[in-house]
Formats: structure tokens, C-alpha cells, sequence
């Protein structure tokens, strides 16, 4: 049986990060852990590109245009859309949800969804806190491992048309 699993070896990745500024207190710790644990795993501040949004609504169109320069392996998207008395909580976290993973299909590149959607400020101070409990770091973590996996695809398929042995 042929398996295909990634390894969390950032060595050799290039990578995006799309933050967004609304609630910039969180979205801050989220961009910190993601950077702390890129730097655990091996990938150097010189391979990373980062992007700041106004808001999470404009994630998925920078995460498509820095996609589409090819200079990155996989786009790690940061956010933070906290409820508040108005139906446009549930806006922007369909907008950004669908725009983020349409990115990742169209372009083939892995996009990770590290956007906190909660009820309370309470709640993303919470989820963005030390790295066991910081969604930034879980998707950095994710998108290494995500790049070893698209890379072991990329292989197997260069070794079908005979490029590889
Ligand atoms: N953007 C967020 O990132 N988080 C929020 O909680 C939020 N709320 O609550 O409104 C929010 N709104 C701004 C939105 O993302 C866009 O920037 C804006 O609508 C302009 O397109």
C-alpha cells in the first residue's frame, strides 16, 4: 500500500501569511504563534511573505493574488470575526470560509483556515493564546504539513511521465 502523509520539516517551505487588522489585538497573538511555531519547524522569517486585510472579508481575494505570484507553497490566513448584535457576523464567516477554501481549489495551493469565529472577544483571547491553545500555530503546523504532502503528489506525478525515477 502506497501512503501519502505529510511531515512537519518546514525546511524547505515557502510561505504566505494573510492577516487580517479587525480586532488586531487578536489577530496579532494568532500571527505570533504562527510565527513562533514556523520558526520550530524549521522555516526561516526570509521565506515567509506577509500580507495585512483590513478585515477578514478581504482575505480570500490577497490570499488568490499572492496564490497566483507562485512564490509560495501554501498561504496560512489569520483572522478574527467576533459575533456581534447583527446577522453580518454571519456574512462575513460564510464569505471568508467559502472564499478561502475556493482559493485553495483554484489554485491548487493548500490554504489554511486560521480564522477564529466566536461569540465573544473572551473566547478568541482564549483560542489565541500559548501555543497549545493558539489557532495561528495550529495552522502554521497545518500548513507545513499540507506543503509536504502537495510535494509528494508533485513527485509522484513528475515520476508517472517519467521526469523522476
Ligand atoms: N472583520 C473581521 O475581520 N472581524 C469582524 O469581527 C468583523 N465585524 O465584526 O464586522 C469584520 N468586519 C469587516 C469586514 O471583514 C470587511 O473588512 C468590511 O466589511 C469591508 O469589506
Amino acid at each position: 500500500m502506497k501512503i501519502f502523509e505529510g511531515t512537519l520539516d518546514g525546511k524547505d517551505c515557502s510561505l504566505g501569511i494573510v492577516v487580517s487588522k479587525f480586532n488586531e489585538i487578536v489577530t496579532n497573538r494568532l500571527l505570533s504563534g504562527a510565527e513562533a511555531t514556523l520558526k520550530q519547524l524549521g522555516t526561516a522569517s526570509e521565506q515567509i511573505q506577509l500580507v495585512r486585510v483590513p478585515g477578514a472579508f478581504e482575505i480570500p481575494i490577497a490570499a488568490k493574488a499572492l496564490a497566483q505570484s507562485h512564490e509560495v507553497d501554501a498561504i496560512i490566513c489569520l483572522g478574527a470575526v467576533i459575533r456581534g448584535e447583527t446577522p453580518h457576523f454571519d456574512y462575513i464567516c460564510e464569505a471568508t470560509s467559502r472564499g478561502i477554501g475556493n482559493v485553495a481549489l483554484e489554485t491548487g495551493i493548500p490554504v489554511i483556515f486560521g480564522v477564529l469565529t466566536t461569540n465573544t472577544v473572551e473566547q478568541a483571547m482564549e483560542r489565541s493564546g500559548s501555543s497549545e491553545r493558539n489557532k495561528g500555530a495550529d495552522a502554521a503546523r497545518t500548513a507545513i504539513e499540507m506543503v509536504s504532502l502537495m510535494k509528494q503528489f508533485h513527485k509522484a506525478t513528475f515520476r508517472q511521465s517519467g521526469f523522476l525515477r
